[in-house]
């Protein structure tokens, strides 16, 4: 009987070990909403979640982040952030179970992972100051105090004795000896009110962090576009079919696909906003404010973005009206030349606040095609998802190799001196968009009725343009389909056919032609490195 006494002292029984784990769970929670309310007066970028996650995400494979944005789509960063809690949840129960045993280990191992947090914190490319560790630090130092003190009342003798501490202690008094040694009033009393003040914590946290940037806000809610001095054409009427179930020719800023590495999305004041320009060649390098921008020149134009991790018929393909400046216009005042007329750069590099960069040839961006730093998206100010307050914009050019979000920078300097982020990761250096065209209706296993079905989408060769949409029915001959207006070659093109749909399984394929007499390749490559090739085929069931 006494060595089984001692033996339960020495080695806990499972439902300590298990209050343990809950003790390591409200430790890790209790660090994490810590963390969140000092992030706020930090900045929320310096949370120890957001800090690792984006360290993951820059570490993560480019093949394994490339299934990521097609699964998961938007969000992927969702899907992340809930995969670091899922895993930080496991390892604190863990923890917490062993300082059942080993308090001061357990209180150790909390610590340690503040140590790993605020490593993340000071090194993402967007910290700037020592500051973004405190969040991780002093969420780390609370966590690592309560799971102390938390299993401290696990193995220190009740306070009182049994009876007058009530329901308490004696609830277990008849069960297995977990009541027996330790104390569990001061245990529930802690642990309460460690959970209470947590929630408050991080729901505090929360909110000031949500609420921060409402200097960049303002800005946006007061900034009142100029009516640009080069207009875009207006739209061909024809360049919209009335087909039910096709894209719209312009994309809807809230429906237009995003794509970035920014797991909170930066809030920039436009007041205080500048472009630096400067770099090889560059004889007069500038600074500019947004102010700068809007006294400028400004143009208007249509253009068709696409993401290079647009898989054959994927969605990661838009079409918007932009207001901006003409990039070549700029750099020319800055004493930049092109590849061609001697300059000495060939690779333009811009920076986003968020630590993104991005590389562009010189020759393309200064060749007359309407490369621009835009201000606006269909007639609004850029949305913060889409870069506010400036963004680049290159027609012909996949976005990872152009479409730099949130700019702050722009280098010149050459291909082989530096390589950009999506560059160390595998993708390539130079990537112009490939022709691509979409079937949007049908939809894959739609079921439509026999009789004529109407076949319709969308077909893109940024600036140079669509010659020729063709669709083929299972093996049979190619068809030329019916194209829409063309608004530019910048811009994609609808197209639509219609079909004498025939009972049973059949296959649609489409395929386009571009001005350069290119015919779209049937052969199929990955998204990795310079964007997928291949024909889009829909499979539907005519009843
Ligand atoms: N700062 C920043 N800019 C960025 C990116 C990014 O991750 N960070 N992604 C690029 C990629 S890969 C694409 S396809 C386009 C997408 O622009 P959108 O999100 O406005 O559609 O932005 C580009 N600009
Ligand atoms: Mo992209």
């Amino acid at each position: 009987m006494r060595d089984e006494e001692k033996d339960q002292r020495v080695r806990p029984g499972w439902p300590r070990v298990a209050l343990g784990a809950l003790s390591g769970a409200l430790a890790g929670f209790a660090s994490l909403a810590v963390a969140e309310l000092v992030a706020a007066a930090v900045r929320p970028q310096s949370s120890p979640v957001i800090a690792v996650g984006g360290a993951a995400i820059d570490a993560t494979p480019a093949a394994v982040k490339d299934w990521a944005i097609r699964h998961f789509g938007t969000n992927d960063k969702l899907v992340l952030q809930l995969g670091i809690l899922a895993v930080l949840a496991v390892l604190a129960l863990a923890l917490g179970g062993l300082a059942v045993r080993f308090r001061r280990v357990g209180a150790a191992g909390v610590l340690l992972f503040g140590g790993i947090g605020a490593a993340a914190a000071v090194s993402r490319p967007d910290s700037s100051s020592l500051t973004d560790a405190l969040p991780s630090v002093v969420g780390a130092v609370v966590g690592a105090l309560l799971l102390y003190v938390l299993v401290g009342r696990l193995t220190a003798p009740a306070r009182s004795k049994a009876g007058e501490s009530g329901s308490l202690s004696e609830e277990g008094a008849g069960g297995p000896p977990v009541s027996e040694g330790w104390d569990r009033r001061g245990f529930v009393l802690a642990a309460g009110s460690a959970a209470a003040a947590s929630v408050a914590a991080g729901a505090v946290g929360r909110s000031l962090n949500a609420s921060r940037g409402q200097g960049a806000v303002t800005s946006r809610n007061k900034l009142v576009l100029p009516s640009p001095q080069s207009p875009a054409q207006p739209i061909p009427v024809r360049a919209g079919l009335r087909v039910p179930g096709i894209s719209s020719f312009v994309t809807p800023n809230a429906d237009f696909y995003r794509v970035d590495t920014a797991l909170v999305v930066p809030k920039v004041d436009a007041t205080t906003w500048r472009l630096r320009v400067h770099g090889k060649g560059v004889q007069h390098p500038r600074t500019y404010s947004f102010d700068d921008l809007l006294r400028r020149e400004l143009i208007e134009r249509d253009i068709t973005l696409t993401c290079v991790s647009n898989e054959v018929g994927g969605p990661y393909v838009g079409n918007a009206r932009w207001i901006g400046v003409r990039l070549a216009d700029l750099l020319a005042e800055c004493g930049v030349k092109p590849p061609s007329r001697g300059g000495p750069a060939d690779q333009l590099v811009s920076r986003s606040v968020d630590g993104m960069t991005i590389g562009s040839p010189v020759e393309d961006v200064m060749d007359g095609r309407d490369a621009m730093l835009a201000l606006g998206m269909n007639g609004r100010p850029l949305p913060f998802e889409h870069g506010f307050p400036v963004r680049m914009v290159v027609p012909g050019l996949y976005g990872f190799v152009s479409a730099c979000k949130w700019i702050k920078d722009i280098e010149l300097t050459t291909f082989d001196s530096y390589d950009p982020y999506w560059v160390k990761r595998g993708w390539a250096r130079r990537a112009p968009i490939k022709t691509e065209s979409r079937i949007d209706t049908p939809k894959p296993f739609a079921r439509p009725k026999a009789g004529t079905v109407m076949i319709a989408g969308v077909a893109w060769a940024q600036h140079r343009g669509i010659d020729k949409v063709e669709v083929r029915i299972d093996d049979g001959p190619w068809q030329e389909a019916d194209l829409a207006a063309e608004d530019t070659r910048d811009t994609w093109r609808q197209w639509s056919l219609p079909w004498r749909a025939t009972t049973g399984g059949h296959t649609l394929t489409v395929r386009a032609t571009d001005r350069t007499g290119v015919v779209q390749t049937d052969k199929r490559t990955r998204t990795i490195p310079d964007g997928a090739s291949g024909w889009h085929s829909v499979v539907v069931t005519v009843e």
